[in-house]
């Protein structure tokens, strides 16, 4: 059965999307289902920016800037300079194509929707054959407490450009924000799911917030499915991003044994990178089966060679 069983994917920006695509293009239509960080999500203008459902729905479509890996391609920057030149922000760069997806987005919210059925919507004018959703419905924000006071996660990341120095990071987190209705349905049904699996994106900032999500944690540690992680992290240094830096002010070693402990719990198996070969005795006897393969993903063949090895993983546990 677990052969067209649904798979969930929870997922980050850039780097998960990357994974999700190739699944995307593995599994067969409606089999796949990711679940996203909301935690960088942040009121800007008058409209929701959901930066990592974007990037995940603008990568599976192909409408994705494929050397930035967020916003669209062909993008151009009109109204953007109309807001510099009335002398309002313009520190965060929303196109003129993707300020389309806002004001529609924007639009649905006020018109009462909730933003996982706005989700719904956008993927399927998109023509998305699989189901991409925020984590939760309600309000999950990243804060990260640096030298330069708590920031939000796009200020930090954005604005900042990571600069400051990461002391501690935390989660706003809506008194009653659950899980999103359509994670709950395959969370209550996890043991038929044919894996769960954890993208390659930062667990501080972008798997975090999601687990977040109260009873999350709890419900995906108790799932007897198979759970697979693939690292974000090679040889010492993040695939992408302030992985790394933030790990290092936080004291923490960078590398893929910290990554897996960091899921203490919640993940069977972990795919690493060939380079990181020497950890796989210390993962082992952390009880995880231990994959070593080439996990960087710079084109679509890679996409698809990890998405099936993720899911060659799944069926033989
Ligand atoms: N990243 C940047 O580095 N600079 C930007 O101005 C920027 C704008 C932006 C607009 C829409 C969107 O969906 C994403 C955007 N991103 C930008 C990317 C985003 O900040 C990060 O990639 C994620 O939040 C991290 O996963």
């Amino acid at each position: 059965m677990r052969g067209e069983a649904p798979v969930l994917a929870l997922s980050g920006g850039v780097g998960g999307a990357k994974l999700v695509r190739g699944l995307a293009n593995v599994l067969a239509e409606g089999r796949l289902h990711v679940a996203c960080n909301t935690g960088d999500d942040f009121e800007h203008l008058g409209l929701l920016i959901c930066p990592d459902f974007d990037t995940v729905i603008y990568t599976l479509s192909g409408l994705v800037h494929s050397g930035q890996g967020w916003g669209r391609a062909d993008e151009t920057w009109q109204v953007l300079g109309e807001v510099a030149k009335l002398g309002g922000p313009s520190w965060f760069r929303l196109g003129d194509r993707d300020i389309a997806l806002h004001l529609l987005r924007r639009q649905a919210l006020d018109n009462g929707m909730s933003l996982e059925d706005v989700a719904t919507l956008l993927c399927d004018r998109l023509g998305l054959t699989c189901s991409v959703f925020p984590a939760s419905n309600e309000r999950v924000r990243t804060l990260v407490h640096s030298d330069d006071g708590i920031l939000s996660f796009q200020e930090y990341f954005v604005r900042d450009q990571c600069k400051p120095k990461t002391q501690a990071i935390t989660f706003d987190v809506d008194t009653a924000a659950k899980p999103a209705v359509k994670l709950n349905a395959l969370l209550t049904a996890s043991d038929n799911l044919a894996a769960i699996i954890f993208c390659p994106s930062n667990p501080y900032l972008s798997l975090d917030p999601i687990l977040a999500v109260p009873t999350l944690r709890q419900r995906i540690s108790a799932s007897r499915c198979p759970r697979i992680a693939v690292s974000p992290i090679i040889g010492g240094s993040a695939i992408k991003g302030p992985t790394a830096k933030i790990m290092t002010e936080l004291e923490i070693p960078v590398n893929p044994l910290s990554y897996a402990r960091h899921l203490d719990g919640l993940i069977d198996a972990l795919v690493i990178d060939h380079r990181d070969a020497d950890y796989v005795a210390e993962l082992e006897a952390d009880g995880l089966q231990v994959f070593c393969e080439h996990i960087i993903m710079s084109n679509e063949d890679d996409k698809l060679r990890l998405a099936k090895t993720v899911m060659r993983i799944a069926e033989g546990m």
